[in-house]
Order: C-alpha cells, then structure tokens, then sequence
C-alpha cells in the first residue's frame, strides 16, 4: 500500500537523519517571558515555579523529580478555541476534545524577519501573504500559518521580548485582513513567536486581539513563542503542535517539533 511505503521511508529518513527533527520550543523556566495585561483590565498568569521534590535525597532516596506552577498560557504554548470567547461554544475547543489529527500538519514559514527588525509593531498584511504565495505557492487548507519574526532571539530578556513603553508592548503580528484571509483558507492554525499571537498593540484593534479573536470564532489554533522558524523552510517542513491533554484545558504548553528535509 503506498501510504505504508510512505510512512516506511518516513521512518528510514528520520533514523537515518534525512529529515530532522527541529526544536521549535523556548525553554520552560522561571526566566520564560511571561504575558503582562494591563492590571485594571485582568489578572496576569503567575510566574513560573520548578520545584524540587527530591534528587536522592531524605525526599527520596533514588529518585529525582519536580513539581511545577505553570499557568496554561505560558513559553512557547497552544491557544485552544475555548481560549476565547468567541470560541467558547466548541464541544472540541478543549486541549483534551480537539481533534489531534489537525495538530500535526504542512507548515508555511512567511518570514517577516527584515521588516520585524526594522519595525517592532509590523505588522503582517493579506497583501503580503499573498505575495506571500505568489513566490512560494499557495497556502492550503488544513495546514499551520506562522510569521518568522527571529522574536526568539530576545526571548533571554523579557523586557526585549515584551518590549513595552509607556504606549504599551511593541512586537509584530497580523493584521485583521491577514487573519481574515488565512480563515478564509481554512488553515488549521497560526503562529507568532511573539508573547502571544497577536501584535504588541493588537488590543486597540478592531476588533481586539484579531488573531484570538477570529481564529477561536471558527476553531482554529494559535501557537505562540516558536522558536528556530529561522531553521525552516518557507514550505515543505510538517509542524507538530500538540498540547498537553489537560481536562477541560484552554491552552498548554506544548515541545513543538518540525519535520524538516536535510539540505
Ligand atoms: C489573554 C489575554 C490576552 C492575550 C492572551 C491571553 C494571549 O496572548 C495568550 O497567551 O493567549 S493577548
Ligand atoms: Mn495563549
């Protein structure tokens, strides 16, 4: 059967290292850049904690673990539907309903490298996707969308990540049109390598937080905080993005892994 022949050279490729396995997750720590929300608006997620219960120790003799508090939304994570309002009627907009088979998909890299470095708040448009598309090929249905920006590079500083002033945080992210388009594809998600998936200043847009906003409207997922897009190609890598089955969870953090051709 082809398909078994297909996932047979799958297997041999990647024993053999002829696709690779990248790492597209940040370190999950206490130093992770974390969400700030304006406090008169919400409560922030806490801080992260990784606590020792023992390392062959009087706690345990042989053994070595940790217990952690996290909050769902933290490092590089899954945004579920259930995450937002407009989401919250999906009976599979839960990390433990959704339907996994979309998690694991053909995942297009637009780089926004040059303009990010240029202007924190660019802003990615339908305009350039299509442009986008034009160069590389077109978008499919089913697959992950994630704006290239090399933000993991700050990401040692959250003060660099967040990059806030007194006008509020300044990071790149899509526009409405953008996310409208995508929708429009039927993607299965997008990703920003950014706090979250939307812009630093997407909370004065119309409407606030468009990627949250649009994507969840219609059960599609957000990643946040990628890592190492700059290792991928523009097209032919397969993303797997899946989150923890927490019960009834909006979101998790998630071991991103992309599957890449050597070369
Ligand atoms: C809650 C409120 C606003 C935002 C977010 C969460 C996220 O970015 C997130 O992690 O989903 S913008
Ligand atoms: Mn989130």
């Amino acid at each position: 059967m082809a398909s078994a022949d297909t996932l047979k050279s799958l297997g041999e490729m990647l024993l053999s290292g002829d696709i690779t396995v990248v790492d597209c997750t940040g370190v999950l720590g206490p130093k992770t850049p974390l969400l700030k929300l304006p406090p008169e608006l919400a409560k922030d997620t806490p801080p992260i904690e990784i606590h020792r219960i023992s390392e062959y120790d009087d706690n345990g003799p042989f053994w070595a673990w940790n217990w952690l508090k996290l909050g769902e939304h933290s490092g590089t994570h899954f945004d579920a539907p259930h995450h937002w309002i407009t989401g919250k009627d999906y009976a599979d907009g839960y990390t433990d309903t959704l339907d996994l088979q979309r998690v694991v998909a053909p995942v297009n890299v637009i780089d926004c490298s040059a303009e990010a470095a240029e202007n924190p708040d660019f802003l990615l448009t339908a305009e350039h996707v299509k442009d986008w598309e034009a160069k590389h090929g077109e978008i499919g249905a089913g697959e992950w969308v994630v704006m290239r920006s090399d933000w993991d590079r700050r990401a040692h500083d959250e003060g660099e990540f967040l990059n806030a002033d007194a006008t509020g945080p300044h990071s790149p992210g899509p526009s409405v049109d953008c996310i409208e388009y995508l929708i429009g594809k039927g993607i299965v998600g997008w990703g920003s390598q950014c706090i979250g998936t939307d812009a630093g200043q997407a909370g004065g847009m119309e409407p606030p937080f468009p990627a949250h906003n649009l994507l969840h409207k219609n059960n599609m997922f957000g990643l946040a905080s990628l890592a190492n897009l700059d290792k991928l190609p523009a097209k032919g890598a397969i993303l797997i993005a899946a989150p923890l089955k927490i019960e009834h969870g909006t979101g998790s953090p998630i071991r991103a892994l992309a599957l890449v051709p050597r070369g």
